[in-house]
């Protein structure tokens, strides 16, 4: 029997809402990636059996990817590129260009990073993102899914499949069951009974001599692995084989690994027209701090020291930073503190440039994210929350920013880049050898440097 999630309108499976104490993962993966670019970029090649690879049929190389109208005829990754011109004599070759898809593949985490720093990117096209804490502010993860579909669909032109799960395992499987333009949500408790007709090679960690003791024991689907005794192959492979019977009961506790979590969180925004008044650069700063605490609270964090730069006009750059009584993920203690450290600084001069930054992270926060030290507060800003995920970023509107013209703030930092190199040799050696998204996560984006710093500590300011 196979295991068949209710269809709706769109042909995308229906979810029922996550309970909230599993994990929601997603694991993203674009379509026929490389060629889906080419197509975009070239209204000639779209709809048309496209094979990106080498020099053309003649070439000795191998295919890198072939759009779906391509792999109809039977063509498909690693191919040789002689054998995709004889099974498909039109077939449009294209040569590999490798900077832009490395261009696009960075695009697209940016998107991601939108609805949780907890992304793992695992190739150039592919990322588990764990949106556990994400739900609070932008849904459950069929609702994320399809809000990641839509941005990467109407701001790169690309399809991408989601499958969304408790488990790494189970949603990358769940990603690739209906590509393209697939969208597969596995309930909690429904992992078992979605693997069970599947069959066995789409498991991790079936090598050639697990292969090999599962022909003998007659396995061939999943199903066949879960009612199989779990002593059998714990005798014939190992601790290894308790692991594997765990994986076909989609049970997994591999965390989505984004490296060193952030140290700070931090939005800033240079002007249109340098500005000496005060009211425009303290709402300038209350949208920053506002940024700030809504991305300290999707990624669970309250912060203990807030940050305030001011750069004026000749690029002069100060910081100043001061450590709160308690921490917080809330605006109006992060607003403030950036004001009184900032007022003195921009009094009577040109400004340039305004950012805030918090850091100095109280991990503990990290489990009681709505835990009410103040209900009504909490209440508000749950609220505030579901308004954002409802309507965007500028629909949340503090009294002080209605009528102006105050930017979203971007994201200024999340994360490095080291551990991730590292991370993706052992990919390599684990067997995914796809390439690896350029400088992810984000390399520090680039921002003006001329001028001196000063950086001033200032003690915690007396309650
Ligand atoms: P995949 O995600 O495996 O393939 P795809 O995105 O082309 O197609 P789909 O996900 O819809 O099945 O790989 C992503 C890109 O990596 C692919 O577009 C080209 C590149 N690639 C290679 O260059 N060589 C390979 O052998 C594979 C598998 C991928
Ligand atoms: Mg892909």
């Amino acid at each position: 029997m196979s295991w068949q999630r209710p269809r709706d309108d769109s042909g995308m499976s229906r979810a029922t809402s996550a309970a909230s104490s599993p994990r929601t993962i997603l694991h993203v993966d674009l379509d026929a990636f490389f060629a889906a670019v080419e197509q975009r970029d070239n209204p000639d090649l779209r709809g048309k059996p496209v094979v990106v690879g080498g020099g053309g049929p003649n070439d000795r190389g191998v295919v890198s990817t072939a759009s779906y109208e391509a792999r109809k005829f039977g063509i498909h990754s690693a191919m040789p590129l002689r054998t995709a011109g004889r099974l498909c004599p039109d077939a449009i070759f294209v040569p590999v260009d490798g900077a832009k898809y490395q261009r696009v593949s960075r695009e697209v985490l940016e998107i991601l990073r939108r609805f949780t720093p907890q992304v793992e990117a695992i190739s150039i096209d592919e990322a588990w993102l764990d949106v556990t804490r994400s739900r609070a502010l932008f849904g459950d993860g069929e609702s994320i899914a399809r809000q990641i579909k839509d941005a990467v669909h109407d701001e790169i032109g690309l399809r991408i499949s989601v499958g969304v799960a408790t488990t790494k395992l189970v949603a990358k499987i769940a990603s690739d069951l209906r590509k393209p333009d697939g969208l597969v949500v596995v309930p909690p408790g429904e992992e078992a009974a979605f693997l069970d007709p599947l069959p066995i090679s789409r498991l991790w960690g079936v090598g050639p001599k697990t292969a090999a003791a599962l022909v003998d024991y007659g396995v061939r689907t999943i199903g066949d692995l879960q009612r199989l005794a779990r002593q059998h192959l714990i005798r014939r492979l190992g601790p290894h084989g308790s692991t594997l019977v765990d994986r076909a009961h989609g049970i997994d506790g591999d965390p989505v690994d984004f490296g060193d979590p952030a140290k700070s969180i931090g939005h800033e925004t240079t002007f249109d027209v340098d500005s000496a008044d005060p009211e425009v650069i303290e709402r300038t700063l209350l949208a920053m701090a506002d940024g700030v605490a809504a991305r300290l609270r999707v990624a669970g964090y309250k912060a203990s020291t807030v940050e305030v730069k001011i750069r004026d006009s000749s690029f002069n750059t100060v910081i100043r930073q001061r450590t709160l009584p308690e921490p917080t993920d809330l605006t109006d203690p992060i607003w403030r503190v950036a004001v009184e450290l900032g007022r003195p600084l921009y009094r009577g001069k040109k400004i340039r440039l305004v950012g805030v930054t918090a850091s100095n992270f109280d991990l503990g926060g990290q489990m009681a994210l709505f835990d009410p030290d103040d209900p009504r507060q909490r209440a508000v800003v749950r609220a505030a929350d579901a308004v954002r995920r409802r309507w965007g970023e500028r629909a949340v509107t503090r009294a002080r920013l209605i009528g102006t013209r105050t930017p979203v703030p971007f994201e200024r930092d999340f994360g490095t880049s080291a551990e991730k190199r590292g991370e993706h040799a052992a990919d390599v050696k684990r067997g995914r050898t796809k390439p690896l998204p350029p400088g992810h996560p984000d390399a520090a984006k680039p921002s003006d440097t001329q001028g001196d710093t000063e950086i001033d500590d200032l003690p915690p300011e007396d309650a």
